[in-house]
């Protein structure tokens, strides 16, 4: 038994997604995520031009040696490019073990740890009115927590506005707001801390007003503040009780969240970006998170994602996995079983796929009471539909950017 053949597959129904398809002697196929919005066809490249052969009449029973394998040989090691194409060959793998063995893949990881995932939903609005609305409609689709955004006075375009979204956007997908956009040149937004720092307590303030103090309410700081920024901002947002405030300082620097820690007790979350067990080596140790941001799909694969959420729990920090829709049908079905089978998991992020992706993506999991089930098929319970994702060729998409008033580049 051998892996027969390994084919890359690129289709953009309501956005772009990058699709690894095993097939073993026997005729089993398994499927991988390998989507990284923004620069999609770099990983491409990477599993056409440098791995595919490597795969060719591999023992596919061997995931742990294959993902060493693959990791190691590099000997350039880590990275975003780098790890999703493992993590795409990694989840294919056990796509396969799984429908070898009869059983949905959360079997193999240990069985069911609970009923089913605890799931939030991105709720925004440019004004405290629209942003109310979108909370209802989260509600009225059955989200039992919420991600909220907010416009801020005097800013254009910010990040996680669903009114940002363009019509060469994802037409007519009310909740696929996710940049990136369509187009040959990447869209300038703009951005002023301070503003920011001033709104969005106010915004918090008038949700818990409005919505009372059960509802757990989640919000992202993209990256964008200092350290004493982030800080501040923790310190402000502890009346209104949030589940986490995620990635509030940049991804480069983890000394950062010492000094936030210092100042707030509101929930940390972090790692969206990261993409190894040890871009959270001292986040871990010094206890300076709550919550493991990082996807299947951009760390590496159920191997090492499976490994990284067991050294957390052992400082009781929880699961919080990436779940945007630019990771694919394949990378969510890979996130819910594993979520199901740990014991520190936290909450999922669930943001809805367009209806052309789940015609391209056949899948099995459940949505219902604001919980998610992967469902019980062998496998991941996802097969790709060929002809289907054949109609949607790629097309070439930017992440946004952001430029502050005077034309300083910040980050988005
Ligand atoms: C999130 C993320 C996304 C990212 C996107 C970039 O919390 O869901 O921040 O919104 O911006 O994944 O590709
Ligand atoms: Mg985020």
């Amino acid at each position: 038994m051998s892996i027969l053949a390994a084919d890359v597959i690129v289709t953009s129904p309501d956005r772009n997604f990058v699709t690894l398809k095993l097939t073993t002697t026997d005729g089993v196929i398994g499927l991988g995520d390998a989507t990284l919005n923004g620069r999609e066809l770099a990983v491409v490249s990477y599993l056409r031009d440098h791995v595919v052969q490597l795969l060719i009449g591999r023992d596919e029973r061997n995931i742990e040696d294959t993902w060493q394998f693959l990791y190691r040989s590099a000997y350039w090691r880590r990275g975003p490019v780098t790890m999703a194409a493992i993590a795409a060959v990694d989840v294919a793998l056990w796509d396969i073990k799984a429908k070898s063995a009869g059983m949905p893949l959360y079997q193999l990881l240990g069985g069911a740890s609970r009923e089913g995932l605890l799931a939030y939903g991105h709720a925004s609005g440019r004004t405290n009115a629209e942003l109310f609305e979108s909370i209802l409609e989260h509600r009225a689709q059955g989200f039992r927590a919420i991600r909220v955004q907010s416009g801020v006075p005097g800013l254009k375009a910010i990040y996680g506005i669903a009114s940002n979204a363009t019509s060469a956007g994802n037409a007519g997908v009310r909740y696929d707001h996710e940049p990136a956009q369509r187009g040959a040149q990447p869209v300038q937004e703009d951005w002023d801390t301070r503003s920011y720092l001033r709104h969005l307590p106010t915004v918090f303030e008038a949700v818990r007003n409005e919505f009372g103090p059960e509802l757990p309410l989640l919000h992202d700081g993209h990256h964008r503040m200092t350290p004493i920024q982030a800080a501040t901002l923790g310190k402000s947002l502890e009346p209104y009780d949030l589940f986490w405030l995620e990635d509030c300082t940049p991804a480069e620097n983890q000394e950062a969240l010492r000094l936030v820690r210092r100042h707030t007790t509101t929930p940390l979350a972090i790692g969206e970006i990261f993409n190894t067990v040890w871009d959270y080596q001292l986040l871990l140790r010094e206890q300076l998170i709550d919550y493991v941001r990082s996807s299947v799909t951009h760390a590496g694969g159920i191997t090492q994602l499976k490994k990284l959420l067991e050294s957390a729990a052992q400082y009781q920090i929880k699961s919080g996995m990436h779940g945007p829709t630019d990771i694919s049908p394949v990378g969510m079905a890979a996130a819910m079983h594993l979520g199901l089978a740990i014991h520190n998991f936290g909450i999922q992020e669930y943001m809805v796929h367009g209806a052309r992706t789940n015609e391209v993506f056949e899948q099995t999991f459940t949505w219902r009471d604001g919980m998610l089930h992967p469902g019980d098929a062998p496998g991941l319970g996802v097969d790709l539909n060929v002809d289907e994702a054949g109609k949607y060729p790629y097309a070439q998409a930017y992440l946004p950017y952001n430029r502050l008033a005077d034309g300083t580049m910040h980050d988005w």
